[in-house]
């Protein structure tokens, strides 16, 4: 059979896998918003699962490590407004794009020297066939996907629909920047939220500690606190650098970073598929 496009396999699959019996969960973006197919973060959203029709989805890498930090909170003192910052890592764009990351940091490092690096960076040439349309090593691109409405990308639109979906309730603002940062693995996440009703730093940490799948590093005092290069290869979602807004009322930021192809893609898929069955 020939897959349709640049449209995920389960576009020419899922229907006939369905017809046979299957239950499918997929990884990809063509199903996650339509009106049928539950989209899925066992720790957050696990019963809508059950309304399932053959499909289920699972969500964005970023969308899923943010939902799974906030919705304890969210429960206990609901969150009004959202703004986040991304740092991506570039295994999120396949094994080619890491391949481009390797390549360009492998040939800078190789025939050029720091002094000259300093003065002229983008010394990479792209071609048609790179991941990135620009040089990814010693950079930081402030796309992922491609521009849509208000001049946002599909991957920043995704965080604010998927979400939305899966708190289900369209009342949280919810506004996001994703940026590919030269990380092999592993998504990193600034987030600011306003809540509801007020709560200290220190019940976020005691609330995120009991969390199920959630992690707290935050130790200001012996400089600890997630990151990339340590997550990387886990299957929680980890927080961190959880403070108050000192101006502005309910307002909190915390550090979230997780393996984006662990629970932010196969790990929540297969909590998915254990939780149909009885083992979550
Ligand atoms: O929507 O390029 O599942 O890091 C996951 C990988 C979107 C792009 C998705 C990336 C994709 C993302």
């Amino acid at each position: 059979m020939i897959l349709e496009g640049d449209k995920g396999a389960a576009v020419t699959f899922a229907k006939d896998a369905v017809k046979c019996g299957a239950v499918v969960i997929d990884n990809g973006a063509d199903f996650r918003m339509c009106k049928d197919v539950p989209l899925i973060v066992p720790e957050v959203n696990a019963e809508a699962a059950k309304k399932h029709k053959g499909i289920i989805a699972n969500p964005n890498c970023s969308t899923i490590q943010m939902v799974t930090a906030l919705a304890p909170l969210h429960r206990k003192v609901g969150i009004k407004r959202i703004i986040a910052s991304t740092y991506q890592a570039v295994s999120g764009a396949g094994r080619s794009a890491l391949n481009q990351l390797w390549e360009e940091t492998g040939y800078l490092l190789k025939h050029s020297n720091l002094e000259n690096v300093l003065e002229n960076p983008m010394l990479c040439r792209t071609t048609e066939q790179s991941a990135f349309n620009y040089q990814i090593a010693f950079n930081a691109l402030a796309q992922i996907g491609s521009f849509k409405e208000f001049d946002y990308t599909t991957e920043e639109w995704k965080m604010v629909h998927e979400t939305h979906k899966i708190f289900n309730t369209k009342k949280i603002k919810i506004s996001a920047t994703c940026i590919r940062v030269p990380v092999l693995n592993a998504h990193s996440e600034s987030i600011y939220l306003e809540t509801l009703k007020p709560i200290s730093p220190a019940d976020v940490k005691k609330l995120l500690s009991k969390a199920k799948g959630v992690v707290v590093i935050d130790e200001p005092s012996k400089a600890e606190y997630p990151m990339p290069a340590k997550v990387s290869g886990n299957d929680d979602v980890f927080v961190g650098r959880i403070r108050k807004d000192p101006f502005v009322k309910n307002g909190l930021w915390m550090w979230v970073v997780s393996d984006n192809l662990r629970k932010g893609a196969a790990t929540n898929a297969v909590q998915i598929a254990e939780y149909l069955i009885g083992k979550r």
